[in-house]
């Protein structure tokens, strides 16, 4: 995108030549404020709404500090829209009473296709059409609240409230960087009263729960509640350090401009005016492709960086929306389809504790059996002590369980108000269930472990059910039951008695016959040809998972020089800090770690020798690559590190100079703009196909 006015240059001259000799300061220094803020503006406008900035936050941070150095040497150059002010409002009593000019009406809910279908013939049959076109979005899962804008200046901001009064948080409101304090352009409404949902994304709902906890403070159960709590702070600083963001989904006042023919348009036209609107809202021409959308997201939800609990369906034609008009609390002209619930509620039988790989010990919740969101569940996660403690959970308990895709099952509250009597919090016990060895949690450490290491034979058959995995070492037909039966009968001690297995040892065992014998036997002989990067993620050293071992593979080339690199060295490698370091120099430090891997070379596990590749070899070297929306098989941390493993500048922004974007799920403008500038594409199955080819070249 072109904004015309080169504005890294203007700001750059800015802090170069703070003051003109030929005009009285004040007024230069009016000037450079006034500059100051529309280049802020514009900034936050490409990042929060276009999702496509164009300077490093470095840069960004460079302008707003000189903005508030000015405005703090010359206070009468302040003004209420400035960026500098939105925090600042002191704490209120309460929150006064804003009655909504128009009601802000809720939806109508469907929950299954059938119902939808009937919602589009009654409107069908209403409106005398064949068909209608709909907008389709996701309905998030927020706060509803109202912004009105006058000749383009934030004056009032309120929550729905039941719809005909709700609260004033504008001091709330301000503090969100997402939301404009003055509108974009010159044909924007003279008022303007615009709809939207608050919500926390779930990284930013994590984040903050983390943070509460560290600090002794209440903890959220979901990110609806954590924004709801988060805005009806009477204390707007408190409001302002929570992860809150909004999307806007319709107005109520408009004055001042022409009216929009289309749902579709007027979304486009809040955006010009610099409102944050979700970049996928999409027309469907009918109710089935309304539908089929709702499937498709149905897939997907959990990819989403926040939650939604179904999808919406607007008449996209504004005409007819008033043709149609409302019944009782809600619109004629669209309805909510519901996804199944993620949270259900169920009884607490027990808690047993697991113990991992590395030892650690999660406490596991086990549950009367309950559907969520159409899949049985019986056991969830309770994570550690401390979240047992936090949320006070005790067998007995009535608790709410949540599942989300292909994440674990958890706990997420308990509903206290069903508690029975004669409840007993948990503890932990202080040896472990299964060797007997001391349970230990070092201060400092939310996590217990066992202290057996591989005399517990828990932690061996994670050990090796990790060698074993698809992205380790690949070793087809070794799966837990068989792990199992190996490590009970003794028959395997550590990952490197596995390849001492003979065929007619192991077709002995329960439900192996000659043939899957044979079979893995023959998977086992595979194996031993592998890659560097595998060999060491499947070491199972604490703290270093798929990328990191790429990236040590990458950058330091050899097994020897991993193992006898000191801490300072290790840091060097990209994404690795004094923690992994510290993980990666005690795992080579023990012995017994470093004779299983002698003997795992003995045994013929090998990998191709490294390309000793000067930085300027690497296949994309110098290039610029830019990662948008969400990968399913890693996260982006992970793709960045592989990206720059291979010499790639990972960048945030799409310009001419950008060698390729990949884009996963849910890419916004930063996909737009690549397609519009002819940059190349990939998804995240040429991406992972790229990165394999790559490293069979690095192989070969
Ligand atoms: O995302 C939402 N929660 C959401 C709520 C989206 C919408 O388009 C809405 C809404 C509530 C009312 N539209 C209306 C009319």
């Amino acid at each position: 995108m072109s904004c015309g006015y080169n504005w890294r240059r203007a700001a750059a001259d800015l802090v170069r030549y703070p003051v003109s000799n030929f005009m009285s300061v004040t007024q230069s220094m009016r000037n450079e404020v006034d500059a100051l803020r529309n280049q802020i503006n514009f900034h936050n406008y490409l990042y929060y709404v276009l999702d496509a900035p164009e300077v490093t936050d470095a840069e960004y941070d460079r302008l707003l500090r000189r903005l508030e150095t000015l405005e703090r040497q010359y206070p009468e150059l302040i003004t209420a829209d400035s960026p500098t002010q939105r925090v600042g409002a002191a704490p209120v009593a309460e929150f006064a009473k804003v009655k909504h000019e128009i009601p802000m009406l809720s939806l109508g809910n469907a929950f299954s296709a059938e119902e939808v279908t009937q919602f589009d013939q009654r409107l069908c049959a209403r409106l005398e059409v064949e068909c209608i076109e709909y907008t389709v979005e996701p309905k998030l899962d927020g706060l509803a609240v109202s912004l009105l804008y006058e000749h383009g200046h934030l004056q009032r901001a309120a929550t729905r409230g039941d719809g005909a009064t709700g609260e004033n948080i504008t001091q709330n409101i301000r503090t969100l960087a997402t939301v404009p304090l003055v509108l974009r352009g010159d044909d924007i409404p003279t008022r303007l009263e615009v709809r939207g949902e608050v919500i926390m994304t779930k990284s930013g709902f994590e984040r903050l729960n983390r943070e509460q906890a560290a600090r002794g403070e209440k903890t959220f159960a979901n990110p609806r509640n954590a924004a709801a709590g988060s805005l009806r702070q009477l204390d707007p600083r408190i409001t302002a350090q929570r992860p809150l963001e909004i999307y806007c989904y319709g107005v109520g006042v408009i004055e001042g401009v022409p009216p929009s023919a289309r749902h579709r348009e007027l979304l486009q036209r809040l955006q010009s005016w610099g409102l944050r609107v979700y970049a996928g809202i999409e027309v469907a021409r009918n109710i089935d492709d309304c539908l089929r959308t709702y499937a498709a997201m149905a897939q997907r939800r959990d990819q989403l960086p926040f939650d939604i609990d179904g999808m919406v369906y607007k008449v996209n034609d504004l005409r007819l929306q008033q043709e149609l008009g409302f019944v009782s609390r809600a619109p004629r002209w669209a309805i909510a389809h519901k996804f199944p619930a993620q949270e259900e509620m169920t009884q607490l039988l027990a808690i047993d504790v697991q113990v991992g790989r590395t030892g650690a010990i999660t406490p596991v919740a086990r549950l009367q059996p309950v559907s969520v969101g159409g899949v049985i569940v019986t056991n969830a996660t309770l994570h550690n002590q401390d979240e047992i403690e936090r949320k006070d959970v005790r067998v007995g308990d009535t608790v709410i369980v949540r599942r989300a895709g292909d994440v674990i099952p958890e706990v997420v509250s308990v509903v206290l108000s069903r508690r029975p009597a004669h409840t007993q919090a948990f503890v932990m016990p202080c040896k472990c269930p299964v060797c007997g060895s001391d349970v230990e949690r070092p201060d400092g450490e939310v996590v217990a472990r066992c202290t057996g290491g591989l005399y517990c034979s828990a932690q061996r058959k994670e050990a090796i059910r990790h060698f074993a995995m698809r992205t380790a070492m690949d070793i087809e037909g070794l799966g837990d039951k068989l792990i199992e039966q190996l490590v009970d009968a003794d028959m395997i001690k550590d990952v490197a008695d596995i390849y001492r297995l003979q065929a007619a040892s192991l077709a002995a065992l329960d439900r192996m016959g000659d043939k899957s014998a044979a079979n893995l036997v023959q998977a086992l002989a595979r194996s031993k040809e592998t890659t560097l990067a595998r060999f060491i993620f499947a070491l199972g050293i604490r703290d270093v998972g798929e990328a990191t071992a790429q990236s040590l593979a990458n950058h330091v080339g050899d097994l020897d020089a991993i193992m006898a690199a000191d801490g300072e060295r290790l840091q060097q490698v990209p994404d690795i800090g004094p923690v992994v370091a510290d993980s990666i120099q005690s795992f080579f430090r023990q012995s017994h770690n470093r004779e299983v891997i002698e003997r795992l070379l003995a045994a013929g596990v090998h990998w191709p020798a490294p390309m000793v590749t000067p930085a300027s070899a690497q296949p994309l070297a110098g290039k610029t690559v830019v990662l948008t929306g969400t990968l399913t098989t890693m996260t982006r941390d992970a793709a960045k590190a592989r990206l720059q493993a291979l010499g790639a500048k990972v960048s945030a922004s799409v310009s001419k100079k950008t060698h390729m974007v990949i884009a996963g799920a849910e890419a916004g403008s930063k996909l737009d703009k690549a397609q519009e500038l002819g940059v190349r594409v990939l998804d995240e199955a040429a991406f992972l196909a790229l990165l394999d080819e790559y490293a069979a070249q690095d192989a070969g």
